[in-house]
């Protein structure tokens, strides 16, 4: 969708874009179910990369410390207890800035994504860059989803990022498209952006052919040490504008209300999941940071009366539109 027309959208009254995003929301996901996804740092802080919203980057002190890769027994743990909680995606994130074909560490990270995948639900990883050999060997090994976030528009990225570009970012998420995963790509509001960049970045995801399985739209979590540490919370009116733009820009993407949970009312997430949000991440932890109880949830899930999605770990990734134009991070086809 054009900036023009995300434009236009964003500056109707807010009820007349929730009257919007909703006949969508209900045209492309019926059911009023949330789908539950579990995160598990497999590999936390000491990241090469200098993202200033991030806990996890070695340049700032912000109290996390690097660790080593998790073993695969602890991972499989871990994931045992999410499929127990009830949820059906299980998204493994590594701090770094990406992987190459050959390392000890991806060949490790291969061997747990392979058990991890034979628990039937979605398997979903964030690992930073790949190239395509490395895209495949995901595939290959039962990867369903890759997120790789675009965070910003292409503007303000090099003001939050210098250490990689935007355009490497599209690169990756191209990567993973040709080898035939999801892809998972979103971004985050409360980074100093105006609202031109939060729609000149939803203009590029819903530009993806594919268009992404999965939008997660994250509001920053100030973390200590950071250089956004001090940054305002983000108005929980402006994240419900925002997740109703993109339910009708990608309506058949799973909307994912992500990080900044914890700073928002059950009445704030209500209107969020009324206006197209219909993902979450799941259980007490994100990465590093806090995530609301899984019986906080279930609470909340339970008053709304909304049900939880079943997983598909078969999950096909969505097909190139050949009636669309090819974008940067289109599949490469010929059309
Ligand atoms: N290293 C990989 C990468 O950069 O893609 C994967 C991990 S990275 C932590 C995944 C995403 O988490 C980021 O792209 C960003 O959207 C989100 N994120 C990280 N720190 C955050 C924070 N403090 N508040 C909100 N979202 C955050
Ligand atoms: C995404 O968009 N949000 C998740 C997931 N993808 C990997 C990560 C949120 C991280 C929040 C900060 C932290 O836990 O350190
Ligand atoms: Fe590293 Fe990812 Fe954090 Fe950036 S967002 S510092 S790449 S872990």
């Amino acid at each position: 969708m054009t900036y023009e027309n995300l434009l236009a959208l964003y500056q109707l009254p807010l009820f007349d874009l929730i009257d919007q995003s909703r006949a969508v929301h209900k045209e492309h996901w019926s059911a009023g179910e949330v789908q539950l996804c579990t995160l598990l740092s497999i590999k936390t802080g000491g990241c090469s990369e200098d993202c200033s919203y991030c806990a996890q980057s070695a340049r700032y002190k912000s109290g996390v410390e690097a660790e080593r890769l998790m073993s695969k027994e602890l991972v499989m743990e871990r994931a045992l207890q999410a499929r127990a909680t009830g949820s059906t995606r299980f998204c493994m994130g590594a701090a770094w800035r990406g992987v190459r074909m050959g390392t000890q560490r991806f060949e490790q990270v291969l061997d747990i994504v392979g058990d991890v995948a034979k628990l039937g639900m979605e398997v979903c990883v964030t690992l930073g860059e790949l190239g395509p050999e490395e895209a495949s060997a995901l595939k290959q090994a039962g990867v369903t989803a890759y997120n790789h976030n675009v965070d910003t528009s292409p503007e303000h990225y090099p003001n939050i990022v210098t250490t990689h570009t935007f355009e490497d970012r599209l690169r990756t998420i191209r990567h993973a498209q040709d080898a035939g995963m999801s892809v998972c790509c979103g971004g985050i509001l409360g980074l100093g952006e105006t609202i031109e960049d939060r729609l000149k970045m939803l203009e590029v995801i819903s530009s993806f052919n594919p268009q992404p399985e999965s939008i997660p739209i994250n509001a920053l979590m100030p973390m200590p040490g950071t250089p956004l540490a001090e940054n305002a919370q983000v108005d929980p009116l402006d994240l419900v504008r925002m997740i109703a733009v993109t339910r009708i820009a990608v309506p058949k993407a799973k909307v994912r209300l992500s990080a900044g949970r914890t700073m928002l009312s059950d009445e704030a997430q209500s209107l969020c999941f009324y206006a197209g949000a219909n993902s979450i991440f799941y259980g007490d932890k994100l990465l590093t940071a806090k995530n609301p109880a899984v019986e906080k949830d279930r609470n909340l899930l339970a008053k709304l009366g909304l049900g939880t999605q079943l997983p598909n770990p078969e999950m096909e990734a969505p097909a190139c539109d050949p009636t669309q134009e090819s974008s940067p991070a289109c599949c490469g086809c010929d059309h």
